[in-house]
This record gives structure tokens, sequence and C-alpha cells, in this order.
């Protein structure tokens, strides 16, 4: 598998890389697009930083012919994306807006051409509005609609496109949009970031069998996950067991219903107060088999014993003496642990990552070259983990860079930038920054070199 100090990954394994709609279209009130909870979040003054919102974003929307020529450039063989519900479906239920599936027709359309395969994320939180004003993810009824939108996209691009994601890191829709709010829809209540939860979960089952009905080409059908594994501060029995509950919501609250048909009995007792009850049926839906799972893994978490948190009784800490990005700690072991792990007690029929990268503070030089070390370090640092994950046995089968081009992010504006290609958002210019040459020869040697 290895020759001198190139690490080889096995042949078919896929690279690729990810992004977002609300994160790069813009276009926000064009082509028969409805407002979606992030319109309304970003235009709430004081929710992201210096104001800023995915108005324009990376302008993608009228770019993406631009877009996918640099994808073809860096020799990129998956392209993970999502639509935007409120393209599709401007109210969130009933009418389609042909114009939106016209758009991802055409994009879909272009990356086959170049030989990119396709994978369609349906919900990375653009949230039609109309729903939030309906009561949202803590409104079961917004589970129906999801799969009724399913099927709509489903419909149109399920007889070309095979890979399908349903959700997108389900727990920050659910805890940083209706428990923190530091998201849309900004809702602080525990009640409705668990009832937000369990229809999450729950919509994806019922999507699972939309797409399964009405794609004309077998769909291979996942989910994405935000995982961390999760590490106590100190060997204190306190900040053990904190560790251990933190990690019962983070990771257990989703893989478990996922992959065991339960909410872990540990956090139901912990949680009971603001639980509503699960009806009959649901885990059995949430759990139908699915044919992949995706992780997408950033950092781990170190937790402490804290009894400030309500109910959880545990907070993160940042611990001194160890190397940061300007969002997380950089913890390369935590891809091999959490990729292990997961296989090892899971069982998910394979895996792949979904979302992988750093946010660094990058400009072009005065001769234009966008020099990028620290993302070539973290990126080769954390590949050579999967590739360790697989030597020991793991099913990997993909490794999808976060994210193509810089873009929107979130709750940070545009302070952040992940991608491999350099926007100045004042222009639009688009310029490749050397982690994204370097990861053209990682692609064309299926490897990366120590
Ligand atoms: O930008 C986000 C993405 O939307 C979801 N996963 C994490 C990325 C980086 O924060």
């Amino acid at each position: 598998m290895d020759r001198g100090d190139l690490l080889t990954f096995p042949p078919g394994f896929q690279w690729g890389v990810a992004s977002s709609s609300y994160q790069i279209e813009g276009a926000v009130d064009e082509g028969g697009r409805g407002p979606s909870i992030w319109d309304t979040f970003c235009h709430t003054p004081g929710k992201i930083a210096r104001g800023e919102t995915g108005d324009i974003a990376a302008d993608h929307y009228h770019r993406w012919e631009e877009d996918v020529r640099l994808l073809g450039e860096l020799g990129v063989q998956v392209y993970r994306f999502s639509v935007a519900w409120p393209r599709v479906q401007p109210t969130g239920r009933g009418k389609v807006n042909g114009q939106g599936l016209d758009f991802y027709e055409r994009l879909v359309d272009a990356l086959i051409a170049r030989n990119i395969t396709p994978c369609l994320t349906l919900y990375h939180w653009d949230l039609p509005q109309p729903l939030q004003d309906a009561g949202g993810w803590p409104n079961r009824d917004t589970a129906r609609y999801f799969a009724d939108y399913a099927a709509i996209v489903a419909g149109r691009l399920g007889d070309r496109v095979t890979g399908w994601i349903t959700h997108n890191e389900p727990w920050v829709a659910a805890f940083a949009g209706n428990f923190s709010g530091e998201h849309a829809p900004g809702i602080q209540d525990p009640v409705a970031a668990f009832q937000a939860a369990h229809h999450l979960l729950l919509s994806h089952g019922l999507a699972v069998e939309a797409l399964r009905a009405t794609c004309r080409r077998k769909p291979s059908i996942g989910l994405a996950l935000n995982l961390n594994p999760v590490h106590p501060a100190t060997d204190s029995q306190a900040d053990l067991e904190a560790a251990t509950r933190f990690d019962g919501v983070l990771n257990r609250w989703f893989l478990d219903p996922l992959y065991r048909g339960s909410y872990p009995e540990d956090m139901v007792r912990l949680f009971e107060p603001v639980l509503t009850p699960v009806r009959e049926g649901d885990l059995k839906t949430i759990s139908t088999p699915v044919e992949w799972l995706g992780i997408n893994y950033y950092s781990h978490t170190v937790a402490r014993h804290d009894p400030s948190f309500p109910l959880i009784e545990a907070s993160q800490v940042q611990p001194t003496g160890r190397e940061y990005s300007q969002m997380w700690e950089i913890y390369p072991e935590g891809m091999h642990e959490i990729l292990t792990r997961v296989w090892n007690e899971y069982h998910p029929p394979y895996l792949v990552v979904t979302e992988n990268g750093i946010p660094v503070a990058d400009e072009p030089d005065l001769d234009g070259k966008a020099r990028d070390p620290r993302r070539i370090a973290y990126l080769r640092d954390h590949i050579a983990q999967v590739h360790r994950a697989i030597a020991d046995g793991v099913d990997v089968r993909g490794y999808y860079h976060w994210s193509p081009t810089d873009n929107f992010e979130w709750a940070h504006g545009y302070g952040k930038r992940f991608g491999l290609i350099y926007i100045d958002f004042s222009t639009q210019k688009r310029t490749v920054k050397d982690s994204g040459w370097w990861f053209k020869q990682v692609i064309e040697a299926n490897g990366v070199e120590l």
C-alpha cells in the first residue's frame, strides 16, 4: 500500500470537496427562491459578525460554470453540494419552483460532463422560512414536508445522481439552532432543541423511503454527522463522567438511534425533563439501514465537569500548550479515533469523510499567489490518519475536503476561510491556493506524501 514516504490509498478511493448552498450561492431572491431561516437570521442585527449575510456569498449561483471548471482543473473526483430547499419549494411545501430544479440540473450535468461525481445533500440548514413560521423542526410536520421535498428533487435528478446525503450535521441544526441559538433560527429552548433533533432524524428515515421510491437509478444514501472524540480535561472521576455525558449528546444521541434503534439510556435519564415522548415506529424509521455514513471531522472535544450547564453539567475547555486553528484545536489523531470507533461500535457498511478542513487567515501575496502552508500541513496530517484507519481495517471509501472555495461561515461571516480556492469577496475573483494544487497532486497520486 505504501511506497517510501507516499501513503497510497486503495484503488477507487474517492477524493472530493464539499460545499453548501447558503454558504456559496448568493442570489437569495433570484430564480424564484423563497426566504430561508438563514436569510432572516442574517438580517437580524447582532447575529452575524460584522453584520454580514449570505446575500451574495461566493456568487456561485452566477459563477457555477467557473467553479465547476476549477474543480475539473484540480482533478476533483466527487463534488458534494447541497440543494437549497427554498429554491425548490419557496414555501417549503406544495408548489415546486421549476427554475430552482433547473439550476441544480445544469450543475449536475456540468459535473458529469467533466467526470466529477455529484454527491447531493438535501439539507444543509436553509429551512424555508414559512416552515419555521409554522414551528420549524420542533414541529413534526416538517419531517413529512422534508420527505416530500426529497421526492421532488429525486424525481428530477434521481436518474443521474446516485450519491445522496439526507442531512448535514443534524446536531448543529438542532442544538446550535434551537438550544444555544447561535445559528438560525436562533431559538434557545431545550425542549424545542430535542424535538428538532428527533424530527431531523425522523425526516432522514422518511427521506430514505422517498428517495428509494423515486430515484430512477439506485441511490446510495448516507447522512453526514459531525462527530468528535470527547476526552476528559483531567483524569478526575468528575471529568471522566462529564466527558461521557458530552459524548452522549454530541455523538451517541445521533449514532444510537440510527444504528441501534434507540436513544442512549444514560442520556434519556438525564434529559428526561426536556424530552417529549417518542411515537411508536419512529425509531424503526430512523434506523432504516442506509448504504454508508459520512463523518465530518475537524477536532476533538475536551470536556470538564461544570455544574453551571443545566442537565449535562459539562463544558468544553481549550487546553493550553496545544496547536490551534482560528476555530478549533488541531488534533489529527482524532480522525483515526473517530473512524475506528464508529466502525467498531456501530458497524456502518462503509464510511466517507464528508468534511475536513481548517480556517486560515489567507491572503494572496504581492505576486498574486495564495500560500497556505498551514492548510497543507493540516490536510496532510489528517489524510494520514484516514490512511491509518484504513490500515487498521476500517472501510473508508472517500475523503471530501471542506471546502472548494472560501465562503460564508455562518455566524462568523466571511472572517473564516476554509477554501482551496481563495475568493476576493469584493471582486469575486478566484485564485487557487497552494493547498488546491497540493490536493490535486494527492488526487493524482491517490496518496499523500509525508
Ligand atoms: O462551514 C461548516 C459547514 O457548513 C458544516 N461543517 C463545518 C464547516 C466548518 O465550520
